[in-house]
């Protein structure tokens, strides 16, 4: 099968729009005609160099809808025919993690997923004869992809691919950390630190969660109106004070907020978010991705003093049992997508996708087949 496909040939390059051979599923794979794909804030990172697990040449992105194209052998949950988001947090509903009812981890395809190749340790792309890495296991980058089985939910098929792709990771991480992770409860205060589209996500969340006060900061003012739309109460720029932003939030709010969420990748923002956290009970979820070799750091006193620091994955949302609801949840006006896409564009142009997102203009762009 040859395909379309926006490969990523080198750290820091921009991709390239080629003609991919795409081998047919093995046992246990599915192969999918990506209708849609987000761009998330994690292409980049991977695609900049920094991401420890990155390796080159590699099909990226993560954050797709499409149809069933092939199954390979001994698939059963799905067939030709079926609308389908591939998951990066697979869930197979059998090892350890899946039974343990504790986390959305399941490990099934996670360690070769993380080298980027298929469960078999093969790769199903190539050019020019050569192997093409898949990536975060859904490679959404290319028309035609393989997943395994497991990182399949399988959606209505009425449901619309150009917004529904984005729950395939950025809003419904956002949303999922509000309610699983850091299970914000009716009156609570939140504080949301970068407003792209993970945090946004978390303020739709937030509202879901009828939080009381909802501060959201970001350096681009930009993002406020958005932000505000999103139920944001207060919108504040780091820019705008000469003392850290956990001390203004402290000021504005007594003794800080009960839940903060650091929306960024931001080693530095992630101290001010736990820091800015309640005294004796507030808690601090990282949501954001560091590159390779950055550490976290406080005093421990911080936590002594009763903050807690938590991290959520895919806001620890089960994709194949719970995924398939929140797109219902969507076609009944119950989630709100469409603010999120603020570009499409069809895969040729997909690397002004990259530069919207670099200069802070856009929220999702949506690529198109
Ligand atoms: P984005 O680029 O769209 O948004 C980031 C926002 O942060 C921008 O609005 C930017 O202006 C703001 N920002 C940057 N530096 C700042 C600072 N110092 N202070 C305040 N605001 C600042 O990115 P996104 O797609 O929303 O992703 C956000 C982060 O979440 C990325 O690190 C991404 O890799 C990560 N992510 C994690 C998961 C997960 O499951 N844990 C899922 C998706 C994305
Ligand atoms: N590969 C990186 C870590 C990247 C990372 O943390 N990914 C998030 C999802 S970002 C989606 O936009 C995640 O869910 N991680 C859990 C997992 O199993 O991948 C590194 O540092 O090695
Ligand atoms: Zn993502």
């Amino acid at each position: 099968m040859k395909s379309r496909a926006a490969v990523a040939f080198g750290p820091g390059k921009p991709l390239e729009i080629v003609e991919l051979d795409v081998a047919p599923p093995r046992a246990g794979e599915v192969m999918i005609k990506i209708t849609h794909t987000g761009v998330c804030h994690t292409d980049a990172f991977t695609l900049s160099g920094d991401d420890p697990e990155g390796v080159f040449p590699v099909v990226l992105g993560h954050e797709g809808a499409g149809v069933v194209v092939e199954v390979g052998e001994g698939v059963t949950s799905v067939q030709p025919g079926d609308h389908v988001i591939p998951l990066y947090t697979a869930e197979c509903g059998e090892c350890l993690f899946c039974k343990s009812g504790k986390t959305n981890l399941c490990t099934a395809v996670r360690a070769t997923q993380g080298k980027g190749l298929m469960p078999d340790g093969t790769t199903r792309f190539s050019y020019n004869g050569e192997p093409v890495y898949h990536y975060m296991g859904c490679s959404t980058f290319s028309e035609y992809t393989v997943v395994a089985e497991v990182s399949l939910a399988k959606i209505n098929p009425q449901a619309n691919h150009e917004q529904v792709c984005l729950l395939g990771c950025g809003v419904t991480t956002g949303i999922g950390a509000v309610h699983n992770t850091a299970k914000v409860q009716p009156g609570d205060s939140v504080a949301v630190f970068g407003l792209g589209g993970i945090g946004l996500a978390v303020l739709q969340g937030a509202r879901q969660a009828q939080a009381g006060r909802i501060i959201a900061i970001d350096t681009n003012p930009a993002k406020f109106e958005l932000a505000k739309e999103f139920g944001a109460t207060e919108c504040i720029n780091p820019n705008d004070y000469d003392k850290p932003i956990q001390d203004v939030i402290i000021e504005m709010t007594g003794w800080g907020v009960d839940h903060s969420f650091e929306c960024i990748g931001n080693v530095k923002v992630m101290r001010a978010a736990l820091e800015c956290a309640h005294r004796g009970w507030g808690q601090s979820v990282i949501i954001g991705v560091a590159g390779a070799g950055q550490e976290i750091s406080t005093r421990p006193f911080q936590l002594v003093t009763g903050r807690q620091w938590k991290g959520s994955a895919f806001g620890g949302v089960k994709g194949r049992s719970q995924l398939p609801g929140m797109v219902e949840d969507a076609m009944r006006g119950k989630i709100a997508l469409k603010p999120f896409v603020t570009h499409t564009m069809p895969l040729d142009e997909i690397n002004t996708a990259f530069d919207l997102m670099h200069e802070g203009k856009s929220i999702r762009s949506v690529i198109h087949y």
